[in-house]
């Protein structure tokens, strides 16, 4: 049986030039398996904790001391035991960092750790990652949500909502899908250079413009999918990440539209009810059929409220609010707050976790969506994770920026390779 006999840690960057760690594990039979660790910007509070060296150095961001303890406490605890052990081996981790929150270890160090633990049973197994993950039901390959214009924490635009994403629900194949995306965000250019806008992308790819409020950026996309010959709704439908804590006032309870006040001094305040109503009306005017984190993570009654108005027309996905955790989900299936799930990896920092937030998801009618960061690597294990694990949905930024293309190339590889037996999901998981 093969085992590991070596794991060690270097300090790379990601994708907005900061640092994050690459774990480099040896296994018995001579083969190295890496992993790298994703990075996010607008966090969930109640996310598992990047270990961060602070001081000056690398501006605070410096990962030498999560290297470290790879390299140390965890190569010591690990060392020997078998590469087929993923769940012993992050339940491992998990009680020998001994904290709620994996703070002590970090959990970048321990996603690392966990996620090269994987890669290298899959390599021992002759396997490729999603089969090893999926056996023969690894086959669906996720409808993309494709984030062409970014706002909030991504991007120094005017726009507050993060995130204005295209569905192609009407490919019949992935790779149909990502032509469809390519041909929309290059019409999209076209729109927005025609207008005088500004090209330049954000931080997952997509454009970047300073528009007047998110109904602009809606209908300029709804005018890309037409440019492109699609038709919207049928073929191709819309879909927000509002990442709405960051606009959310704890105080006041209120929504605040922040960034237009820095243009004209007034913005817009709304209670829960009042942002429910918003998007609500939203989805009336728009073909939206998926809106992430609509309201504030602390906010459970409001979601509520979204869920019980919108719930049954479209997907209410929980991001901050569930953060990967199936202690979290489990309050939003109690309290109905949502009816899908954002499943980031470096949210709760191991596999076996991750899966067991995809499961409890399934189990209860609830949508996954396998998801990447805002900071990013060339690591593709998510397009394996979302193939393997049958989400059927994968959210991984734009159609430019090496680190999120790689991610749908490896999905057009897994496609090929999968050959007749790989099918499209339309995004919808039942
Ligand atoms: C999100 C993500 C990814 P970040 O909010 O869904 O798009 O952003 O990684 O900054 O949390
Ligand atoms: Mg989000």
């Amino acid at each position: 049986m093969e085992y590991i006999e070596s794991i060690r840690a270097l300090e790379i960057l990601d994708s907005r030039g900061n640092p994050t760690l690459k774990v480099i594990l040896k296994s018995s039979n001579g083969n190295i398996s890496e992993a790298s660790v994703p990075s996010g910007a607008s966090t969930g509070s109640h996310e598992a904790i990047e270990k961060r060296d602070g001081g000056t150095r690398y501006l605070g961001k410096g990962v030498q001391e999560a290297v470290k303890i790879v390299n140390g406490p965890l190569s010591e605890l690990l060392n020997g035991e078998s590469l087929f052990s993923q769940e012993k081996i992050d339940r491992m981790m998990i009680q020998e960092d001994g904290t709620e929150n994996k703070e002590r270890f970090g959990a970048n160090a321990i996603l690392g750790v966990s996620l090269s633990v994987a890669r290298a049973a899959a390599k021992a197994s002759g396997r490729p990652l999603y089969s090893y993950l999926g056996g023969l039901r690894a086959r669906y390959l996720p409808c993309p949500m494709m984030n062409i214009i970014n706002g909030g924490a991504h991007a120094d635009n005017s726009l507050d909502f993060q995130e204005f994403m295209i569905r192609p629900i009407g490919a019949a194949t992935f790779s149909e899908a990502i032509r469809m995306g390519s041909e929309i965000f290059h019409a999209l250019k076209m729109i927005l250079k025609e207008r005088k806008e500004i090209t330049s992308v954000g931080d997952e790819g997509g454009f970047a413009p300073n528009l007047k409020s998110n109904e602009e950026a809606l209908e300029l996309i709804l005018e890309a999918i037409k440019k492109a010959g699609y038709q919207p709704k049928t073929q191709v439908t819309l879909a927000l990440d509002c990442a709405a804590s960051e606009f959310y006032d704890a105080k006041t309870k209120k929504y605040l539209e922040k960034k237009k006040k820095n243009q004209n001094q007034t913005f817009i305040q709304r209670t829960a009810e009042e942002q429910v109503s918003y998007l609500e009306s939203l989805v009336d005017r728009y073909p939206i059929d998926s809106i992430e984190d609509g309201l504030a993570e602390e906010d459970w009654e409001g979601w509520t409220l979204l869920n019980k108005r919108l719930g049954s027309k479209i997907q209410i996905v929980g991001d901050d609010l569930f953060v990967t955790n199936t202690a979290f989900l489990k309050k939003g299936i109690e309290l109905m707050a949502a009816n899908a799930i954002l499943i980031k990896v470096n949210q709760i920092g191991t596999l076996t976790e991750t899966m067991e937030a995809i499961e409890l998801a399934f189990q209860n009618g609830y949508g996954a969506i396998v998801s990447h960061r805002s900071g990013e690597t060339d690591d593709t294990f998510i397009s394996d994770l979302a193939v393997g694990l049958g989400t059927r949905q994968i959210k991984t930024g734009s159609l430019s920026r090496g680190e999120r293309i790689s991610k749908y190339n490896r999905l057009l590889e897994i496609e090929a390779e999968l050959g007749e037996s790989a099918i499209y999901s339309d995004g919808n998981r039942y």
